[in-house]
């Protein structure tokens, strides 16, 4: 029987907890509650998801396997992260990544070029200077002096033949493509739209074994955008953000809209006041529909979380989003809800 303090208590929780036991019912397909177990978004996140479980699933520290995951997508010249993806409107690569473990220890690099290795680099401004965050030739630099080699400029295949078509019209229209839409973000059709991957970034979230989490995340950003343009994915707080007492959670789609509400850190703090994973990325993306008002439709963004007892969840705004999950036992792709049908 339930007293009165205990009642009292639950009714504290007020509607937020009745809302978050609907979502946990919902969830559980999704959501495993084990670790250790690593996330990330898109499905090119299923190959980077089984060189981070060869760290975690030894027994080794999430933040090893959060880096060590999403290098193989940069390192896929196929992929839409790394080198191989597409260029700025001035036809060069430029990217961004972030970093964060269970310290609050973070490092950031953004408007890099010519480096394989982005989160790596990430990674050393974290653990070897007194920043968080290095930009452009001086992360370059850094990157150079920390004996990362200086790669070409030569753009891959893909993405010359995708610059060579924007370049017919060289339309300047920076929005993060939808899926299952036609890419709306430029007049020419994605090189990842040929199924085999959609994105240009990747997250990852991850718990370890000893039950710690940590975070990374890398893009090329949006395809064709204006030389300089920096996106949400290197920025701590938006992009990604870890806090070892909560949760971890990484953001994807329309860099701008993710920062305007600092995203990966919103989800966050609505999981410290009780929500599961799911409920608080879906309780982001209703604050990002609503501040955009009927431009929501326009933009695709998702959040994917993780919580501290290895439950995850994730929302978008639009379908077509999905996560690749893999925990002892299990590696599968999750469809995620989203606000708008289409
Ligand atoms: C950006 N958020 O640069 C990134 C892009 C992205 O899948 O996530 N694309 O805005």
């Amino acid at each position: 029987m339930i007293n009165r303090r205990k009642f009292i208590a639950l009714s504290a929780l007020g509607s937020a907890a009745l809302i978050d036991k609907k979502m946990m019912a919902a969830e559980q397909t999704n959501s495993i509650g084990a670790k250790p177990v690593v996330i990330s978004t898109w499905d090119a996140g299923i190959e980077a998801n089984k060189a981070a479980w060869k760290i975690l699933g030894a027994g080794g520290r999430a933040l090893d396997a959060v880096e060590a995951g999403v290098m193989v997508t940069e390192a896929s010249q196929n992929c839409c992260v790394g080198l191989g993806a597409n260029p700025d409107r001035d036809g060069f690569v430029t990217l961004d990544a972030c970093i964060m473990d269970e310290f609050f220890n973070c490092g950031s690099v953004a408007f890099l070029e010519r480096i394989k290795h982005p989160i790596a680099v990430a990674r050393r401004v974290m653990e070897k200077t007194p920043h968080v965050m290095l930009v452009g030739e001086g992360a370059q630099r850094f990157a150079i002096a920390e004996g990362f080699p200086l790669e070409g400029q030569t753009l891959s295949p893909n993405a010359q033949k995708a610059y060579d078509e924007w370049l017919k019209k060289s339309e300047y229209k920076p929005v993060i493509n939808i899926e299952n839409k036609n890419n709306r973000g430029s007049s020419v059709p994605s090189q990842f739209e040929s199924g085999e991957f959609n994105h240009d970034t990747i997250g990852m979230v991850a718990m370890d074994a000893k039950g710690n989490l940590s975070g990374s995340c890398t893009t090329s950003g949006m395809g064709f955008k204006m030389r300089g343009r920096v996106g949400d994915s290197p920025i701590i707080g938006a992009g990604l953000f870890v806090d070892n007492e909560v949760g971890a959670c990484t953001a994807t789609g329309q860099g701008e809209d993710v920062i305007r509400i600092v995203g990966s850190h919103t989800v966050i703090e609505l999981m410290r006041q009780g929500l599961s994973p799911e409920a608080a990325c879906k309780k982001a993306v209703e604050r990002l529909v609503k501040i955009k008002g009927a431009k929501a439709k326009e933009i695709q963004v998702a959040f994917l979380a993780l919580n501290k007892k290895g439950v995850t969840g994730a929302f978008a705004i639009h379908k077509g989003f999905s996560y690749a999950l893999k925990t002892e036992g299990v590696e599968k792709l999750v469809t995620a809800k989203s606000l708008l049908a289409g």
